[in-house]
């Protein structure tokens, strides 16, 4: 039997982040990860980084290759009604911008300080199973390399992702759910081709929603709304490139350069958010308790804000025996849940063609994108809540 401080499934953004802002407080964690090392390392997925989450990133000293390769944006594109509009974060939140740097990135940034400091994870662990969380003794049992294997621990940090076991885990009727499942998919490509602007683009049209993105001076990042189960099996490449031209055809002649396209998927869309986010000594952080449409590009930046409140909490605990921010981890983090949620859903339900609309809804969405384009106030929610509102 190992014995540890914190015990923490899943070596995710949300498991990670929490391990290292735990060791800088010379706190002890051990994280069991389902998957390989090379996998999660290559794993595509989010984007874009807040500035609250390159702030933590920085003061916590991970900011060196982010700071060094990291595309900092201090605006952003909406395209309808064949003209672009920006919106211009540095006038609009006194100099706060985002940075696009992918995600595997900062997993591969978190695993190496964590390996290099001493960290444990275990990866390739099969069959884990949270137990006795609502004791003052909880342990994780799992099978690695065929043995048996436990952990026992103060407390469990559940960052296993919406479809990791910790939740599940947790005895019915204790978390009340609320759920929301859009329309559409994301079928999302990388090009390698220079990106042909140098800051995002969020395209509405008739045909529905294209999004422009990057990760690298030479690989550019598309997603177009589709059916939620469409097959990718018919989307070649000149059909996926037609597509995205035409909705992201624009007055001014901008048009995303083409490429070999060398990784495609489908994303679903969901909101979704567990209450209480804790049962016990049980702590649910990231998509474990919550999920997010990519459209407001949050999911990750979520995580890593749950596991900051998580590990001010623990300090606490540990360094003076304070119970009370455990006790309020769940009521802390879901004021911020829930803006976010609000504000993915906005402008999800803002940018993406819904097929129950009609032309009245259509007129409706444009006056919103013109609205929200050219009145101050309303550019600056935009820009706020995008840029990542201050932790608390
Ligand atoms: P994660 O899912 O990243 O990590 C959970 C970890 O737990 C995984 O490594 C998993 O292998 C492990 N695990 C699961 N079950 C386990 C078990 N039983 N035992 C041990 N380990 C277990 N967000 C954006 O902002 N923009 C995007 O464009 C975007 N695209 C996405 C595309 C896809 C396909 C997906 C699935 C998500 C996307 N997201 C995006 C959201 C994503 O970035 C998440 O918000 C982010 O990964 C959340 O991090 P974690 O909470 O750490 O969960
Ligand atoms: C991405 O670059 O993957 C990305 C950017 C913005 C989003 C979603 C995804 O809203």
């Amino acid at each position: 039997m190992v014995r540890t401080q914190v015990a923490i499934v899943g070596a995710g953004p949300a498991g990670l982040t929490l391990s290292h802002l735990l060791h800088l407080e010379g706190i002890e964690s051990i994280i069991v990860e389902a998957r390989g090392q090379d996998y999660i390392e290559s794993r595509v997925r989010a984007g874009v980084l807040e500035q609250t989450t390159v702030d933590l990133m920085v003061q916590s000293g991970l900011g060196e290759r982010l700071l060094r390769e990291g595309l900092v944006h201090h605006g952003v594109w909406l395209n309808f009604g064949g003209q672009r509009r920006r919106i211009d974060f540095d006038d609009l939140t006194g100099g706060r911008a985002i940075t696009v740097y992918a995600q595997h990135e900062v997993v591969k940034d978190l695993i190496k300080a964590r390996l290099d400091s001493g960290g444990q994870i275990l990866f390739e662990a099969e069959d884990v199973t949270v137990e006795e969380f609502q004791s003052e003794a909880p342990r994780l049992r799992f099978r690695k390399g065929g043995a048996e294997q436990e952990i026992s621990c103060d407390f469990i940090g559940g960052c296993d992702g919406f479809h990791g076991i910790c939740r599940p885990s947790i005895p019915e009727g204790v978390l009340a759910v609320y759920d929301r499942t859009y329309p559409f998919a994301w079928l999302g490509i990388l090009a390698e081709a220079a990106p042909s602007s140098e800051e995002l683009v969020y395209s509405y049209h008739d045909r529905g929603f294209a999004l422009f993105s990057m990760r690298s001076p030479g690989v550019t990042r598309l997603y177009l709304q589709c059916d939620p189960e469409e097959d990718l099996e018919r989307w070649p490449d000149e059909r996926i490139w037609a597509e995205l031209l035409t909705r992201h055809s624009t007055g001014d002649g901008w048009a995303p350069r083409q490429g070999p396209i060398v990784q495609k998927g489908l994303t679903g869309m969901r909101s979704f958010v567990v209450e209480p986010m804790q049962c016990g000594r049980l702590f649910l952080a990231g998509d474990a308790a919550h999920i997010v449409p990519p459209t407001g590009a949050k999911g990750l930046n979520l995580a890593v804000a749950d596991v900051a409140v998580l590990a001010r909490a623990l300090a606490a605990f540990y360094q003076s025996g304070r119970r009370d921010l455990l006790k309020r981890y769940s009521e802390t983090c879901l004021r911020r849940v829930w803006k976010v949620q609000r504000f993915s859903w906005w402008m999800t339900a803002m940018l993406h063609r819904f097929q129950t609309d009609n032309a009245f809804d259509r007129r409706r969405q444009l006056a919103e994108l013109d609205y929200v384009t050219s009145s101050r106030a309303a550019q600056t929610t935009l820009a706020e809540n995008y840029v990542g509102l201050p932790l608390d």
